[in-house]
């Protein structure tokens, strides 16, 4: 197993029009969540990927085990909870830089995952445990579960990565939110923040204010994403700047930072060096925003080699 990774996956449902969705009258039915979306990123590029999960013992339940697993994600370590439903969100897209979510996911299945639901037989065999800011969120128990599942990594050396992944919907108050996400980002080993993360965390800063926070915390690499700018990477021996790929347009930027994660871990799956890992992140990453969907636009590793390096056209 390269990757395993733990969270809530819901129904995605989409309005068919664009504009404001109490106008809408039908929607198309996907699939979302940050971690399966990375663990599907990870998959379609060639690693093994395991997610951890509950789901809903409903239709909604099964279509996301099933699509998941149809991904090639692994999906033994998904239990059904009796008693709870699926999330669902919606994504309304007034245009694509106005993107707003709607979570119906309180109570849920995924809600209920306890400490007791995170195996170290199914951590141990990991090269990586990635965790976000958005399982913590869910509930008291879920952010226990994201506490063992740390534990467990450290004790058989897995490497930690951890997207902060901040939904200011999912927390109660915004303090809880910067004490818990500066927490799970001392107990990780590459953290994956976004500059407007970095500047809830830390306050206004330069990038590398932000970098020497969070090695102080006792992260060993700081990867800072800049949006469409770029992003920049941090060790304690290197550091750098990879600007993005640009994007003629932009059909749907949610997913973004999960096909990040994709790409990057790849990179280090690979042994690539960093600069390169953070090349490959924002390539997925910015595939993914052509595409309507959460990971409907991930790529194929031989996708991405193309998108990086352009063929020539034959004019001859
Ligand atoms: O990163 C994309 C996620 O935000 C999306 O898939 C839905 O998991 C989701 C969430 O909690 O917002």
């Amino acid at each position: 197993m390269d990757v395993v990774t733990l969270g809530e996956s819901m129904i995605l449902l989409t309005p068919q029009s664009n504009g404001l969705m109490r106008y809408a009258a039908t929607f198309s039915r996907k699939i979302g969540g940050a971690e399966s979306n990375v663990a599907i990123g990870l998959a379609r590029l060639g690693y093994q990927t395991g997610w951890i999960s509950k789901v809903g013992d409903d239709e909604f339940g099964r279509a996301t085990t099933s699509f998941i697993r149809g991904e090639g994600v692994d999906v033994s370590y998904v239990k059904t909870d009796n008693n709870a439903p699926t999330g669902i969100y919606f994504k309304e897209l007034r245009n694509s830089s106005d993107v707003r979510v709607q979570y119906y996911r309180k109570g849920s299945a995924a809600s209920m995952i306890e400490k007791e639901d995170i195996s170290e037989e199914y951590i141990s065999q990991a090269k990586f445990l990635h965790i976000t800011g958005i399982t913590p969120a869910l509930s008291d128990n879920c952010y226990e579960a994201v506490m063992e599942a740390i534990s467990l990594a450290k004790k058989n050396k897995v490497k930690i990565i951890f997207d902060p992944n901040l939904r200011m919907k999912l927390w109660q108050d915004k303090e809880k939110a910067c004490q818990v996400i500066l927490h799970i980002a001392s107990q990780s080993d590459i953290v994956l923040p976004g500059l407007s993360e970095a500047a809830f965390l830390f306050g206004d800063k330069e990038p590398d204010g932000y970098a020497a926070d969070f090695f102080q915390t006792g992260s060993d690499m700081v990867i800072l994403k800049a949006g469409k700018e770029g992003t920049h990477y941090f060790t304690k021996e290197d550091s750098g700047f990879v600007k993005s790929f640009p994007v003629e347009h932009v059909v749907d930027p949610v997913g973004a930072g999960d096909g990040f994660a994709a790409g990057f871990i790849s990179g280090l799956l690979d042994g690539l060096e960093l600069k390169e890992a953070v090349k490959r992140g924002n390539a997925v990453g910015a595939m993914v925003t052509m595409v309507n969907g959460d990971v409907e636009g991930l790529p194929e590793k031989e996708e991405i080699e193309r998108f990086i390096k352009p063929e020539k056209e034959d004019v001859s």
